[in-house]
């Protein structure tokens, strides 16, 4: 059967107005006349969903035919963001759907403001996924980014008096037009039990698993477009369903409590998303929900490879998997699982094939975030996979014997299993072992992991490793979030750039044209009016649209040093009500970002950020000079308005523990120069756009552990610094609230320990923040170096990540750019 077109996706007027009444009456059932807003939003998005599915039967059809290897992208988190924009503006028709529905009556951005975001996801690793799926569409390689349902996602967070509230998500509440259940791909994964020998008929010794629990994954698909591309990315999320025999016998039994509470515990799996990044805790249930996703994805995997009529042995050369972090690495076990115990192949060959399949990208080097699982915990749970990875590390174990004969400790720091105290399984080891490729996400960051966390492994394998530099999808971030900047970059670098971000480099001569500057600060100018109202609508906070909007948005962590900015913020109070006259350049300093719910720290943070604004933005002297406002609820939308609207972007991390960023290349693609620390990608950034359009500032990599080995001492440098001590006494003296033991924490853990070196870094960063107050007071130079930041960044394109990728870990072919 031909898969036909239909009025259902034509893109004339005509079928446009007649496939969303269509949707309105026949998919809904409402009557025109008393529909909502909310009705409308979820017509329109039936009828653009319509649009890509075709797509993407399609692509699917093609991909099959040609027998083309897939990309499965294995990931805890997807932060998608709102769909309906980015489908408009990849399928070119925003303007066609906005006017059809003028002609409605109806207004298209009322519209696009009724979708809820998917935020099943902390933050830059999620996102991250999500911009990988769109740019797999875009270059056009045939992928599948595999998942959970969270039913809910990250909290939504407000602000009360001054502290965050943690409150629940409901993205489903509303109904979600753009996913499809699949009740056909539905799997079943099992649990605890144990496993016993049996012999096949060839007389081989096998494994059986006989498990104590069954649980059913089912499956729901989003479409993900690409821009001006016909291939579609498939985003398959899987959530968890009580199995019906297992309810039932109970039932059938009279035990109807204990049917329930199996059905409860089953569906109890994909309910919530962990909301801590960067901390691991062994937490059992989360690593349910990692074996339960990956358990899905591979099985689903091996059905749509035996619909191709290829054999098991082939899997490796139909799929790429790339494991998102080691939150999938237990997909290592089950693919052997898979392979060995199912589909009777021999372990040589299942263990050739899983280890051409998995690539592993890592997102981290900080200690407390390597993944560990109680050897205990995985026996209980995935008995078989425990024998599995006993077995893998038997084997791998050996190999390293051989490469270095009685080097016990290096075995021991190469083994899958922690033996140094109670017993763990290290799944980053378990990644590596299982891996044809292992990636950091910036140059410093795949160098520092070469160096430390996973030296042994790169001693006894250099080859597999490899650098991937992050990069983000210019379609949402530059095109959609910002059509003022998207426009003038139209016209000088042709309307195709969001599909090839380099021709921004033709902006470079403009930088010299005060016509052009002109444009381009009222651009600016008009995004941070747009901005500046949404934060009165939010905080109550009146900004100032032409004052330095000065932004750090991220999540709240000791590492990124949000401290930092506010002891700079408050050094500029001091001062300011010491001296009036001072030359400050008046400024808006925006935060924003979610803290976990059980950091304590890093919720002090975000009060002392509130506790700055109520100070500072109604003191009198002050006058409105300065303003701090704390932007509640920072996601993917609200992001979206952020972005265009910043003028300094603040990377201030301590040098070696951001692995990469990806807000940084956000805000600078949207001409925001950059005041930070040589960490992460900001490193790339500042090359590619010019140290001279870069505030840096900061210890570098290399001496961090230089100076903490040396015998550091905090203390010392508030003694001697009279500005920094002036300033930390501040905290305490009881003006920033009457509470003043509420940031005794913060300066306790300053002074007595200051694990991320914000004293060691307060001056360096103080001189930095001098120079950008100097730059701003020239608005042509500053103007000048924000254009050379957009038109310098456009390798931080998402699609040249994908390409990369491509090339130098899953061997697949890409589209070639067009001319
Ligand atoms: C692990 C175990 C149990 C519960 C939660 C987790 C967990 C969840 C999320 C651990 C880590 C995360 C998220 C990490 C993350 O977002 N890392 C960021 O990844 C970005 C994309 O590569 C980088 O740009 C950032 O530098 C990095 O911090």
């Amino acid at each position: 059967i031909p898969i036909s077109d239909s009025i259902r996706t034509g893109i004339g007027a005509d079928d446009l107005r007649q496939a969303f009444l269509d949707n309105l009456v026949c998919a809904l059932g409402r009557l025109p006349a008393y529909s909502t807003r909310h009705d409308h939003y979820l017509a329109l998005a039936m009828t653009v969903r319509d649009h890509v599915m075709r797509r993407g039967v399609r692509c699917f059809e093609k991909g099959d035919n040609l027998l083309v290897r897939r990309v499965a992208y294995f990931s805890a988190e997807f932060l998608p963001g709102p769909h309906l924009g980015n489908h408009l503006l990849n399928l070119g028709l925003t303007e066609s759907i906005r006017k059809m529905l003028d002609g409605l009556g109806i207004n298209l951005d009322d519209l696009l403001a009724e979708e809820e975001e998917p935020g099943l996801g902390n933050g830059g690793l999620g996102r991250l996924a999500s911009c990988y799926l769109d740019s797999l569409a875009t270059v056009g390689v045939q992928s599948v980014g595999y998942g959970i349902r969270y039913e809910f996602g990250i909290f939504d967070q407000t602000i009360r008096d001054g502290w965050q509230i943690q409150g629940t998500d409901k993205w489903l509440h509303g109904g979600n037009p753009w996913e499809v259940h699949r009740p056909g791909a539905v799997q079943d994964v099992m649990f605890g039990g144990h496993t016993e020998p049996w012999q096949d008929e060839s007389d081989s010794p096998r494994k059986r698993w006989v498990p104590s629990i069954v649980i059913r994954g089912e499956a729901y698909d989003t479409p993900i477009s690409g821009y001006d591309s016909d291939t579609c990315a498939l985003m398959r999320l899987w959530k968890a369903e009580a199995v019906e025999s297992f309810d039932f016998s109970a039932f059938n039994h009279g035990d109807y409590d204990r049917a329930v509470e199996q059905k409860v515990a089953s569906e109890n799996l994909s309910k919530v998303l962990y909301p801590n990044d960067e901390l691991h805790r062994g937490k059992e249930l989360r690593l349910k929900q990692q074996y339960f996703f990956t358990c899905c994805a591979l099985q689903d995997m091996l059905r749509i490879l035996s619909l191709r009529g290829a054999p098991p042995e082939s899997f490796h050369s139909n799929w790429a998997v790339q494991l998102n972090d080691t939150h999938p690495a237990i997909a290592v076990a089950e693919l052997m699982r898979l392979l060995v115990d199912q589909h009777g192949l021999g372990w040589d060959v299942a263990w050739k094939v899983t280890r051409s399949t998995f690539s592993y990208t890592n997102h981290t080097l900080l200690p407390e975030a390597l993944e560990r699982w109680p050897v205990d915990m995985i026996g209980g749970l995935l008995p078989r996979h425990l024998e599995i990875i006993y077995e893998i590390n038997a084997r791998f174990l050996d190999e390293v014997r051989a490469a270095f004969p009685g080097d016990d400790e290096r075995l021991a720091r190469l083994s899958l299993i922690d033996e140094s105290g109670p017993r763990y399984v290290r799944m980053a080891n378990l990644a590596c072992v299982g891996s044809q490729t292992v990636n950091g996400v910036a140059e410093l960051h795949s160098k520092l992991l070469r160096q430390t966390v996973l030296a042994d492994f790169a001693a006894l394998w250099p080859e597999k490793f490899t650098n991937v530099t992050n990069g983000v999808t210019p379609r949402r971030f530059v095109a959609l979030a910002n059509p003022g900047l998207g426009k003038l970059l139209a016209k000088v670098a042709g309307k195709n750039w969001p599909g090839d971000l380099e021709k921004l480099h033709k902006l470079e001569p403009h930088a010299e044209d005060p016509a052009f500057r002109q444009e381009w600060r009222e651009v600016k100018l008009s995004n941070k009016r747009h901005l500046a109202s949404l934060i009165a609508e939010r905080t109550g906070i009146e900004v100032d649209p032409t004052s330095l909007f000065d932004v750090q948005v991220k999540r709240i962590h000791e590492y990124k040093r949000q401290h930092l900015n506010l002891l700079h913020v408050l050094t500029l109070y001091l001062r300011l009500k010491k001296d009036p006259k001072a030359e400050v350049p008046a400024r808006t300093f925006i935060f924003g970002g979610k803290a976990a719910p059980g950091y304590f720290l890093a919720k002090r943070i975000i009060r002392l950020a509130t506790a700055a604004g109520e100070l500072i933005n109604h003191d009198r002297d002050i006058a409105g000079r300065i303003k701090v406002v704390f932007f509640p609820d920072f996601n993917v939308r609200n992001g979206q308005s952020i972005y265009p609207a910043v003028d300094l972007s603040e990377q201030i991390s301590l040098a070696g523990m951001e692995a990469s960023g990806t807000g940084n290349m956000k805000m600078s693609l949207n001409g925001a120069l950059t005041i930070g620390t040589l960490d992460g990608a900001n490193v790339e950034i500042r090359e590619a756009v010019g140290e001279e359009n870069f505030f840096l500032f900061g210890l570098n990599a290399a001496e961090v552990p230089a100076l903490k080995h040396g015998g550091y001492r905090p203390r010392d440098r508030y003694e001697s610094d009279p500005l920094l001590r002036e300033v930390i006494d501040f905290l305490t003296s009881g003006a920033l609230g009457e509470d003043r033991d509420l940031f005794q924490p913060l300066v306790d853990n300053l002074l007595y320990h200051d694990p991320y070196l914000l004293l060691a870094d307060y001056r360096g960063y103080l001189n930095a923040q001098q120079r950008v107050s100097e730059l701003w007071m020239d608005p042509e130079a500053w103007t000048r170096a924000s254009i050379l930041n957009t038109a310098r960044m456009g390798r931080f394109s998402s699609d040249r990540s994908i390409r990369d990728y491509c090339q130098r870990v899953w061997k697949v072919n890409v589209k070639k750019l067009k001319k």
